[in-house]
């Protein structure tokens, strides 16, 4: 028989799904609606795997809530602002909007090859107007709210090109094209007040129960909560102070130093009269200063020789530094350092000497000897005046209070969580709807001039930001006193748009940002199917709109996703060449157990790990060519069947082939029972076991599909097509068994292979059923669990045995088998010493005393 005509169905049945508008949402519906959401991709021009993997999962989702009953909300767009374009008219000297328009264009078409069940009438593009405009009157309604303010902000400056640059611009701190030393310098910007939502951000983490625990954690982590007290430590001989955070109040009398970072108000008034801490100061600023960059170099310290008071010893004075490892932006950029508690102050004190007195001790009157340093566990306060003698909890509480009541501090709890700073100097993103007046400041653009557009002939020529020298764009009059002004020629880093294309989709085409109730109805969203990569930044961002837009007025939900699915990656063999260089996997021959040849000059090859498929490891495959060669049903259903979602993906020749022939099969069959319908027959002997069987497959898949099993669904739809084949040669069961169980096969995996079923459930029932798939109740009767029988042995020997249902759980088989009366009379006035139980089977006691 010929193979399965993939080419031929598959495109008829997309074109037959874009006809009907098959998945159109109707908003009118009496259905239960449902909202199904797969991250937008960014418009690079061609679709990768983990595309294909991100978008079959959400499609496999969507498409059986679909089938249970659900009007689902299923839409697609495009997340189109950001640097490649700009990057790509650089090079090819296209436009950005040109590029990024083809590209959507071509995107869409393979998006399209997937055959998933989107509606296309809800696509939208943030490059267009109709996106970003809505945004700037969402900018417009924080700021108003006080959510959006100006702040100077650190920037990457490139001194050769004249040109901010974006973090990923700078490669091992050089700028990209110029590859010149790229300097920190502060400019004048827009920042997004998230801090103000940290307390509620934090709080619910705690109603995300779908969500993976891992994503929770990490966005903990990110707002990063920390309990503890602002200490006033005063300058020795002045009246000004400067402030420290610790969570450590406790520590108190343990200070040896304070350290300020290199950026601190008072550090800056200092270096003006002192050369060599501005030089040290130039020496911190050419390193590093991520965290995690600091948390590895080497530690740095300026001594000042000036000098704090200690404020609960008087008397006491500490040495002032200026230290490289205290971040410029958390806390109050200034701590005082405990070297004998705490791992950094201790490297940093031995280092330049300083002394390390410890206050904590595991064992109350003891001191810990040297080597037991940095102690940072929990204990007693040692050598601590009134603290002494306290665990560290009442010490931390007892050390505020005295802090407050002394006016020297007070307790503060901080947040690792910074405001976002949302400038960019660049053309390719939604301008700042904002107009800079010599006299009034910066003036909102009034609501019906929005959209601000991006003007279309801009040149890259010259380097920095073309809206900056446009020879028009950025000259208008101000709103206020219609003088002369000039537009903001920053635009909004691309996170906003992200940030709430999720309450755009509800109603995409309405003059308003948002639509209150249409939002209200479909938020949140039920499933949101994307990368791990996005845990924190647009996770976070997003639910932070979600609220800000609530105390907008825009909606009344406060978190926008209910169930979070991170898949994993897609991952495929590597392969390097004697001299180390990567080699693509078609380009080597297997020639024993662990050896490989090049296909192309036969020098050996070494096998690599599988890893996530990457250009540079020249290890990945094109969907494009895997659709040509086996169809999109066999790459759905392969990139499906291996693993749980959550997990990372192993690619395979021998996989998708075996996919491949499992479509196949599943045709052929279908076929022969669609033939065998035509020539009537009456055996029914074999009816009520695949009968059975096929209704409670309905059951299991029903409940691998809720729990995203996948895999499952998968393994269960063999051994029924297994079955069904079985069944169908000896002909020993009834047509009417033949239709059903087919049917309830391709009902079961129409969400993971639509095409194929929906040819074949076309001829088995009609068109219109194909095109729109119910989800089949078992037949109760034909599921009713059945009973397995379970032997009971006393010390190896048979007891008897008793009746239950299958996999029942093994307190209550235990509870059965203790109950036999052979059992009791065996053990009564014994221990129980063991107790073995196979499930199913069999319960093994040993008796003994
Ligand atoms: C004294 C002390 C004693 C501290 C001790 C720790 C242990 P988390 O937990 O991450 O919030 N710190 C404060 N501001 C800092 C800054 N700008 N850069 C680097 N470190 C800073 O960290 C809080 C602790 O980090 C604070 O508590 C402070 O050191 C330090 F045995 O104060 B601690
Ligand atoms: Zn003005």
């Amino acid at each position: 028989m010929a193979s399965y005509p993939f080419r031929q169905i598959e495109s008829k049945w997309q074109s037959l799904w874009a006809k009907k508008e098959s998945f159109a949402f109707n908003a009118a519906s009496s259905k239960p609606k449902t909202y199904v959401l797969e991250m937008f991709p960014y418009p690079s021009g061609h679709l990768h795997m983990g595309h294909v993997r991100n978008y079959a999962i959400g499609d496999v989702i969507a498409r059986y809530l679909s089938g249970k009953g659900y009007e689902v909300l299923h839409p697609m767009g495009w997340d189109a602002f950001g640097l490649p374009a700009e990057n790509a008219a650089i090079q090819n000297k296209t436009s950005p909007k040109e590029w990024t328009l083809r590209n959507i264009d071509v995107m869409r078409d393979q998006l399209k090859s997937l055959g998933l069940s989107l509606d296309w009438t809800r696509e939208l593009a943030t490059c267009l107007p109709n996106y970003y405009g809505h945004e700037q009157k969402i900018f417009q309604d924080l700021y108003k709210k006080g959510l959006i303010y100006r702040t100077e902000s650190w920037v990457n400056w490139d001194p050769v090109d004249h040109s901010v640059l974006a973090n990923e611009q700078v490669i091992n701190g050089r700028g990209w094209r110029s590859g010149a030393l790229v300097e920190k310098r502060k400019l004048m910007q827009w920042s997004v007040k998230i801090t103000a939502y940290a307390q509620e951000l934090l709080d619910d983490l705690k109603t995300l129960d779908g969500w993976p625990e891992k994503v929770v954690k990490m966005q903990e982590n990110w707002i990063g909560r920390s309990e503890g007290a602002l200490v006033h430590f005063r300058i020795t001989g002045t009246d000004q102070h400067i402030d420290v955070f610790t969570t450590r109040p406790d520590t108190l009398f343990g200070a040896s130093f304070c350290a300020l970072s290199v950026n601190h108000p008072c550090v800056e008034a200092w270096a003006a009269h002192n050369p060599d801490l501005a030089a040290f100061i130039r020496l911190c600023q050419q390193t590093p200063t991520t965290e995690e960059a600091l948390s590895t170099a080497e530690k740095l310290g300026f001594n000042t020789g000036l000098t704090v008071d200690h404020p609960f010893v008087s008397g006491q004075t500490l040495p002032i530094f200026v230290a490289n490892f205290v971040l410029s932006d958390y806390g109050t950029g200034a701590l005082f350092g405990c070297p004998a508690h705490d791992e950094r102050d201790h490297e940093f004190a031995t280092k330049y000497q300083l002394p390390i007195l410890p206050v904590v001790s595991p064992f109350a009157e003891t001191t810990l000897t040297a080597e037991d340093l940095p102690y940072t566990g929990d204990g007693i306060l040692i050598h601590s005046g009134f603290l002494t003698g306290q665990n560290v909890a009442d010490a931390r509480r007892s050390a505020i209070d005295h802090l407050e009541k002394n006016n020297i501090g007070e307790g503060r709890i901080t947040y690792r969580l910074r405001d976002w700073c949302v400038s960019r100097q660049r053309y390719w993103g939604c301008p700042i709807p904002v107009i800079h007046c010599p006299s009034c400041g910066p003036v909102l653009v009034p609501g019906d001039q929005l959209p601000v557009t991006l003007p279309d002939d801009v040149s890259f020529d010259k380097p920095g930001n073309p809206l900056e020298h446009h020879p028009t764009w950025k000259h208008t009059s101000c709103p206020t006193c219609h003088e002369p002004a000039c537009r903001e020629t920053d635009t909004l880093d691309t996170f906003m748009e992200s940030s709430w294309y999720f309450l755009r989709f509800c109603a995409p085409h309405g003059d308003e940002p948002v639509h209150t109730a249409t939002a209200n109805e479909l938020l949140p969203v039920q499933w949101y199917i994307g990368g791990i990569e996005h845990a924190v930044l647009h996770l976070l961002y997003a639910r932070f709109f979600t609220k800000a837009l609530r105390d907008c007025g825009y909606i009344t939900h406060s978190e926008p996703f209910k169930n979070l699915l991170t898949q994993g990656m897609v991952c495929h063999q590597t392969f390097k060449d004697e001299d180390g260089q990567w080699v693509t996997p078609d380009a080597v021959e297997k020639t024993g157990q662990n050896t490989y040849v090049s296909l192309t000059d036969g020098r050996a090859i070494r096998a690599g790990r599988s890893e996530k498929m990457s250009k540079s490891k020249k290890n990945v495959v094109d969907p494009k060519e895997i659709i040509e060669t086996y169809g999109v049903d066999a790459a759905r259903l392969f990139m499906l069947s291996d693993n749980p979602p959550e997990r990372d993906f192993d690619w395979s020749a021998e996989g998708i082939e075996g996919s491949w022939r499992f479509i196949n099969r599943l045709w052929r069959l279908g076929t022969r029972i669609l033939e065998r319908v035509q020539t009537p027959s009456t055996n029914e002997a074999g009816d009520l076991p695949l009968r059975q069987l096929a209704h409670q497959m309905l059951a299991k898949w029903s409940e691998a599909y809720e729990r995203q099993s996948f895999h499952k669904v998968i393994a269960f739809a063999r051994e029924l097509t297994n079955a069904l084949e079985q069944a169908v040669d000896p002909e020993n069961v009834s047509i009417s068994t033949l239709r059903e169980t087919l049917d309830i096969l391709l009902l079961g995996l129409t969400p993971v292979i639509p095409h194929v079923t929906s040819e074949l459930r076309a001829e088995l029932t009609d068109i219109e059923s194909a095109l729109a798939p119910t989800w089949a109740q078992p037949d109760p009767t034909l599921i009713a669990t059945t009973q397995v029988t379970i032997a009971v042995q006393v010390n190896g020997k048979m007891r008897g045995s008793f009746e239950i249902e299958v996999d029942a759980p093994e307190s209550t088989v235990l509870e059965k088998a203790l109950e036999l009366p052979s059992v009791v009379r065996d053990i009564t006035g014994k221990t129980i010493k063991k107790q073995i139980i196979v499930p199913n089977r069999i319960v093994n006691l040993v008796v003994g005393g």
